[in-house]
């Protein structure tokens, strides 16, 4: 077997990246160890950047997102009792976001490919990138008892933090930055109205809370949770109790509860492996680097990252320049970099920490009050929230 781009991962970037080398008549084949069921049952990100809705659109694949998707101008901040609203479109000068789970997005990147017929293999087991520091690059995996051989140009790794690209790199060669936080967040999907059309951020001394939606009829919230929280110990009605106390009186009045029909806990990380590049390997998307949910950048960066990585094969095949490719790490660590901060900033800021005391608290009830004060500072906020130029 034989491809130009073999992509490890079908999660959002390899599944963006793959449509759009195809769209550009580069071949490509997408192997991944999951079945296409259980990646389509992972609630994850909700917030897509113009960047990343463009993206879309470019790969052929956005007319459900437009259709289905809910455009957010604002967002609002929610701290000692009151809550402001950051005016997305007005301090940007036009710029907004979309709310379309990832779950939908890669359902319409997988069903493109699939009715496209474009190669992709799933349960794939033991994939393994080899020889990308030479120029004949292969992967090796099994599938159905059987061992596999994908001769390939370049190799794609868009398999996640925990997949087999990053691993493949010798450890003198990668560098790695990282900040575990000292707590979770507890979120759940339940089939009520949003509390609030638009997003709700909430600073409160008992934990940060946050209230998204998928649709104007499915809720997504969450609460900041102690790491060693069992998901068993939170019933329903504790859940809908804690975001209440968590929320302003206005919001937590209006809020409609019912059963959840997900429920989870995920860990708050800041990683980046540096640099993004091994002879002809690319790490792309959370392979590389991970951040905290509060920013809304996870699966963002994966898209940006897709853009630079694009547009060099794309040179590579159609110019025969390696300028984009050689520059693909460089370019991406800088607008990573730049998430990671403005990710680890939110947090920080809308969180409470184990050691924080009644100071604490006031110095954060202080810089939200600034933030809510100061339009220079608010526009840094919009700014990147909305996303950093590519
Ligand atoms: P993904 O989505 O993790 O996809 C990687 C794919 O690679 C496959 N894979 C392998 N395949 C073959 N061989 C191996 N050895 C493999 N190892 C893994 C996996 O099966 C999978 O299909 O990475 P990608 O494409 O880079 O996309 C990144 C985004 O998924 C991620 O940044 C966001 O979802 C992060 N994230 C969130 N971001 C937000 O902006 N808002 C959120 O609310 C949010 N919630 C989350 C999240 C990430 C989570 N993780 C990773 C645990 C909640 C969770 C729980
Ligand atoms: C979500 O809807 O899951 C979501 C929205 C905004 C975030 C994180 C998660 O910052």
């Amino acid at each position: 077997m034989r491809t130009q781009i073999a992509i490890i991962g079908s999660g959002p970037s390899g599944l963006l990246l793959g449509q759009l080398l195809s769209n550009a008549g580069i071949d490509n084949v997408i192997l991944d160890r999951s079945s296409k069921d259980h990646i389509l049952g992972r609630v994850r990100a909700g917030v897509l950047e113009e960047g990343t809705v463009g993206l879309m659109d470019r790969a052929g694949v956005g007319a459900r997102m437009h259709a289905e998707g809910l455009p957010h101008d604002g967002f609002s901040l929610a701290f000692d009792g009151r809550d402001h609203r950051i005016d997305l479109t007005d301090l940007t000068g036009g710029k907004r976001v979309m709310v379309y789970g990832q779950t939908e997005l890669t359902r319409d990147l997988m069903e493109r490919r699939a009715a496209d017929g474009t190669p992709a293999v799933y349960e794939a087991a033991n994939v393994m990138p080899q020889g990308f520091d030479g120029a004949t690059p292969f992967i090796t995996f099994e599938k159905d008892g059987a061992t596999h051989h994908l001769d390939c140009d370049f190799i794609a790794g868009c398999d996640g933090f925990h997949g087999a690209s990053r691993k493949a790199v010798p450890t003198g060669a990668i560098r790695t930055f990282e900040r575990i936080y000292p707590f979770g967040w507890l979120g759940i999907l339940a089939e009520v109205p949003p509390v609030s059309d638009e997003l709700v951020y909430a600073n409160h001394p008992r934990g940060f809370a946050l209230c998204s939606m998928r649709s104007k009829t499915r809720s997504r919230y969450y609460v900041q949770c102690a790491l060693d929280e069992k998901i068993e110990a939170w019933s329903d009605e504790r859940f809908w109790d804690e975001l209440r106390r968590r929320l302003p009186a206005h919001h937590a009045e209006a809020m409609v509860t019912g059963p959840s029909f997900e429920k989870s806990i995920a860990p708050l990380r800041s990683f980046v492996a540096e640099p993004m590049r091994f002879g002809r390997l690319f790490l792309v998307g959370d392979a590389a680097h991970i951040v905290p949910p509060t920013g809304a950048k996870g699966l963002n960066l994966a898209a940006s990252d897709v853009h630079y990585l694009y547009s060099g094969l794309a040179e590579y095949y159609h110019d025969r320049s390696n300028a984009g490719i050689d520059a693909y790490s460089e370019r991406a660590l800088s607008r990573v970099w730049k998430a990671v901060r403005f990710s680890w900033w939110m947090t920080t800021m809308l969180h409470r920490f184990p050691d924080s005391g009644d100071f604490d608290q006031k110095i954060q009830e202080a810089e939200l009050d600034y933030l809510t004060h100061s339009r220079a500072a608010e526009t840094v906020l919009a700014e990147n929230y909305v996303g950093l130029p590519y």
